[in-house]
């Protein structure tokens, strides 16, 4: 196609990722201190923010524990569901797209 030509803007092409939410859901049966020790452990709270959240699970149902690319939600997921099960827990973690 001779005599075509396309000018175009250079475009900064660095581009946000996907965040993912990591949540905890409730269930009646997962001790309280557990849910805190795991989020000390896996999502780096203090003592009274991880007790804030375990609350805020236990009263709602479901509660965010962190924000992540997808990679890094996926390992937290997988970190919690592991953790769990070896402790004969029923305690579900999951990641939702934000
Ligand atoms: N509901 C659980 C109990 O009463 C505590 C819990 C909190 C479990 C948050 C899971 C998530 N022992």
């Amino acid at each position: 196609d001779p005599g075509t030509l396309v000018i175009t803007r250079p475009k900064p092409k660095t581009k946000r990722p996907n965040m993912y939410r990591v949540l905890l859901l409730n269930d009646d049966y997962t001790p309280m201190e557990f849910v805190v020790h795991v989020l000390e452990r896996f999502f780096q709270k203090s003592r009274e923010e991880a007790t804030r959240v375990m609350l805020h699970v236990h009263h709602h149902g479901v509660g965010e524990c962190g924000v992540y690319t997808y990679e890094v939600a996926e390992t937290k997921v997988t970190q919690v569901m592991d953790f769990a099960r070896k402790h004969q827990h029923p305690l579900q973690c999951v990641m939702e797209k934000k």
